[in-house]
């Protein structure tokens, strides 16, 4: 059996509480013995929310818990006692979660920062109890009013990464190499396409303590954005990100071209979603320990007129230089 260890994308059924029911009741004291009115009002239902958190990457625990329900509200009591409110449901989810309407597909709202909370369905409210319905002509009011219904929604929770860099190109370029080299991050490195299935996210450190995220996304291959290979369901993580790094296999591996690589990554790019051809890029010629990757850069530059940083992931030969860069687009810029 396949174990699932990511999800960014769930059906979730949501539940507000109820609000409490105002009761009818009067006072009772030893020597009073026809009290006023005294029923207390019903407390309101829990709302329930989601909330940005760092320390959460996945939908994965709502995916396996998909009800989730705040409390109801108490019913009111006598002496003018207010029932007990109902506690809120807050829901951590990963940053940049966006929540949808299941079926109209409607968009509800986005948390994307840290601590950044969004109401989902709203707590009913508490009734009134019958002391609310005293007046001059009705002393002995028995009337009360029932609390309102919690919201009940069915929603979709889609996750777009949040990070500054994202790592593109086809299988086997090196991207989780790269990733290894520049984080402590540990993704799987295989010599087989498709060995990363879930984008995993990099934190990268300088020595002033400044810091970058950067995400690994998954192989794309052409038609990427028709949904082919594991392509389109990913594509959607890299539009958060600020600058893309190409990642191309100089040496042609897996017996492809390397300008003709990057040219399909960028056109299967542009048709997901034109504008995120137009981001800022840094073009990464990898595998430069290879024999024939000497030929293949400069095939790539007379092709492309683009020059290429050029590096080797696996000996971690240029890497230092991308960092630099890396630095300097973030950073630098920023002083
Ligand atoms: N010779 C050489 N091999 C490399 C280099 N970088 C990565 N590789 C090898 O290329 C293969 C693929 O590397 P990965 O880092 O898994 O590639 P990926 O781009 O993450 O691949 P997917 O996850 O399948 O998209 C592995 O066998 C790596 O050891 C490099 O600079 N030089
Ligand atoms: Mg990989």
């Amino acid at each position: 059996m396949k174990t699932i260890t990511f999800k960014d994308r769930v059906k979730l059924y949501v539940r507000a509480g109820n609000g409490g029911n105002g009761i009818s009741s009067f006072r009772r004291e030893k020597f009073v013995p026809k009290g006023g009115p005294d029923g207390g009002d019903g407390g309101h239902g829990g709302s329930v929310y989601m909330m940005a958190d760092k320390n959460t990457d996945s939908l994965l625990d709502l995916y396996y818990r998909p009800h989730q329900k705040a409390q109801h509200g108490e019913p009111g009591r006598g002496k003018k006692q207010h029932g007990k409110t109902g506690a809120d449901l807050t829901i951590k989810v990963p940053c940049g979660t966006i929540a949808c309407d299941f079926e109209s597909g409607e968009w509800i709202g986005e948390v994307i920062e840290e601590g950044d909370r969004l109401l989902l369905a709203q707590g009913g409210k508490g009734g009134l109890g019958n002391c609310h319905f005293t007046s001059s002509t009705h002393q002995s009011p028995t009337e009360f009013t029932p609390g309102t219904e919690g919201e009940q929604v069915v929603l979709r929770l889609e996750l777009k990464l949040v990070a500054d860099v994202a790592l593109v190109g086809y299988p086997n370029a090196g991207k989780s190499t790269l990733l290894s080299r520049l984080s402590h991050a540990h993704p799987k490195v295989a010599p087989y396409p498709f060995t990363t299935l879930n984008p995993v996210i990099g934190t990268m450190t300088f020595e002033d303590y400044k810091t970058l995220t950067v995400a690994d996304i998954p192989g794309l291959i052409n038609g990427a954005h028709e949904g082919v290979g594991l392509g389109y369901d990913f594509l959607r993580h890299i539009e958060r990100t600020r600058l893309l790094v190409f990642i191309v296999d100089i040496a042609g591996v897996d017996g492809r071209h390397p300008a003709e690589d990057f040219r399909n990554i960028r056109k299967e790019i542009k048709l997901y979603r034109d504008d995120l051809a137009e981001r800022p890029h840094i073009v990464v010629a990898n595998k430069m320990d290879l024999d024939n990757a000497a030929e293949g850069l400069a095939e790539f530059e007379k092709e492309t007129g683009i020059s290429p940083l050029a590096i080797s992931a696996e000996e971690n030969s240029g890497v230092e230089e991308l960092k630099l860069a890396l630095y300097d687009f973030f950073h630098r810029r920023e002083e």
